[in-house]
């Protein structure tokens, strides 16, 4: 039933408007969708301690926002909102979900995908997912067909982490299998505890332990890294940390020649610069910041791939790039990398308060630049309040799709301002940490929740969370001046009543 009334939806949106588009006119669509990469880890965006050229050739022929927002401060919120134009706090369960989670996304919910597809457009989700898999938690068919997976909310192709790098299970899933699925090592899952014939981290001594946890991370061992989550079997279809970024960038490369006649929309969610960084020898000693530091220059590599990729295929003028970051960074997130040691003046997020998990500014303002070589002639630096929420309905205009009655009811059309034609950008935008904030060009407003201050298990991480209403005036966070202007709290607490 749920098939046909996407089905239905489909019929219903396949517009003479959309028809009448011819593949050779309609540009590709890549967006490159980094993971913890913060507000000034770029040197596009001002580091300094680390060199990223290839990131920046995109933001040197294109747009650079300077004021572009994740919809959450973690991932799977983020995705959930980015693929499907729906902010996460309308949906139980949108939280940062469990290796063996059950699919997040509806297959009856019109997604990004399904837009481009019905387009006309090849879809590929290559990399990260973190958005579950299957019809129910914990029973999914590892070792057969997975029967909820991106092939059924629009994506053609996928080659994916079913969530984390830091998650079990620790291999990558093919169109609804698991990748070089080795039938000698059938694989089990568990989120409640572990297998009595395989050792957890707990059992696994310190010399074979590549990386050691510093918070958590104490379930499986696989590649010598503690993971959350419990598994037993893989055997050649386990990853290797230090491949990752190489087998999803390859994928990606591939799928870009593939489709070179066009058009096609690729989802390319890297794993780089998540927990844990455990980056190819090749990258090793590269940046003064250790592990971190290797991982932002691996993603810079990665995105040079893509690059190159379009460019000798001859497509890179009638390609439309888009990299922005899942939410806030972070040093310390559960593993003793030696980030918080070597950072030294390098400013993750670019001097803004807080960080990822964060309901200040750090955690959901992220670096994003888009380029379209055959558009964007003019390359500019744009101020205009953007959220990611924004993409599904802004692509949507650019490539000429008429959405569904119903679809991406919280997306906007921003395609003005993601072609550079307006510089201005959204009066609000919303976000969603551990409460709702809502933030104007001038103001930023933080709901009032009792969740602690700071989380036990990442140390020195704000959430920005208080038991009263907090009202900044930005770019200052540090004064709440919420008891001086009551009338612009009322207002924007207005607003996100109207908003729910
Ligand atoms: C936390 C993990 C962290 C990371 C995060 C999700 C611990 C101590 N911390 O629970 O390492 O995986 O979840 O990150 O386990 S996200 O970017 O995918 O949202
Ligand atoms: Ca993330």
């Amino acid at each position: 039933m749920e098939k046909l009334n996407k089905l239905f939806l489909t019929l219903l949106a396949a517009s003479p408007a959309a028809a009448a588009q011819t593949p050779q006119t309609q540009p590709n669509v890549v967006f490159i969708y980094a993971d913890d990469l913060g507000y000034g880890d770029l040197s596009c965006f001002g580091a300094h301690r680390i060199s990223t050229p290839n990131t920046d050739r995109i933001a040197d022929e294109g747009i650079r926002f300077t004021n572009a927002h994740a919809v959450a401060s973690t991932s799977t919120p983020s995705r959930f909102s980015l693929l499907t134009g729906i902010y996460a706090f309308r949906q139980e369960g949108t939280g940062v979900a469990q290796g063996d989670a059950a699919s997040i996304i509806h297959p009856d919910t019109y997604t990004l995908a399904d837009m481009f597809s019905q387009a006309g457009y090849a879809t590929a989700a290559i990399g990260k997912w973190h958005l579950g898999l299957g019809s129910e938690s914990g029973a999914q068919d590892w070792n057969g067909e997975i029967d909820i997976t991106p092939a059924d909310l629009g994506f053609g192709t996928h080659y994916i982490m079913a969530a984390t790098a830091d998650r079990t299970p620790c291999v990558f899933i093919e169109n609804g299998r698991i990748a070089d699925f080795d039938p000698s090592a059938p694989v089990e899952v568990s989120y409640r505890g572990p297998f009595e014939d395989v050792p957890d981290y707990h059992r696994t001594p310190v010399t074979e332990l590549k990386l050691r946890s510093s918070n958590g991370h104490d379930n499986a061992v696989v590649n010598g890294i503690g993971r959350i989550g419990y598994m037993k079997g893989g055997g050649k279809a386990l990853w290797k940390d230090e491949n990752i970024a190489d087998s999803i960038t390859a994928h990606a490369v591939e799928f870009i020649r593939e489709h070179s006649d066009g058009p096609f929309f690729l989802y390319f969610a890297t794993n780089d610069v998540h927990v844990p960084r455990m980056p190819h020898e090749r990258f090793r000693g590269k940046s003064p910041m250790g592990l971190r530091g290797e991982a932002i220059l691996q993603f810079d590599y990665s995105v040079g791939q893509i690059l190159d990729a379009l460019e000798q295929a001859g497509i890179r003028d009638n390609t439309i790039i888009i990299l922005t970051s899942d939410n806030g960074p972070v040093l310390d997130d559960g593993y003793a990398d030696s980030a918080a040691e070597l950072v030294g003046d390098h400013s993750i997020t670019g001097g803004l308060r807080g960080s990822k998990y964060s309901a200040f500014e750090g955690g959901t303002r992220i670096p994003a630049v888009i380029s379209w070589p055959g558009r964007i002639t003019q390359p500019s630096v744009s101020g205009a309040l953007i959220s990611q929420i924004d993409l599904f309905r802004s692509l949507a205009s650019i490539i000429g799709a008429e959405l569904p009655e119903g679809a991406a009811p919280d997306s906007h059309d921003l395609s003005e301002v993601l072609l550079g034609a307006d510089t201005t950008g959204r009066d609000w935008i919303v976000e969603w940490s551990y409460t709702i904030s809502v933030r104007t060009s001038e103001w930023k407003y933080i709901a009032p929740n009792d969740y602690p201050k700071s989380l036990s298990w990442c140390p020195g991480i704000e959430t920005g969370t208080d038991p009263a209403p907090q009202l900044y005036r930005l770019p200052d966070e540090h004064t709440n001046v919420a008891p001086q202007h009551p009338d612009t709290v009322a207002e924007l607490q207005k607003l996100l009543e109207e908003i729910f």
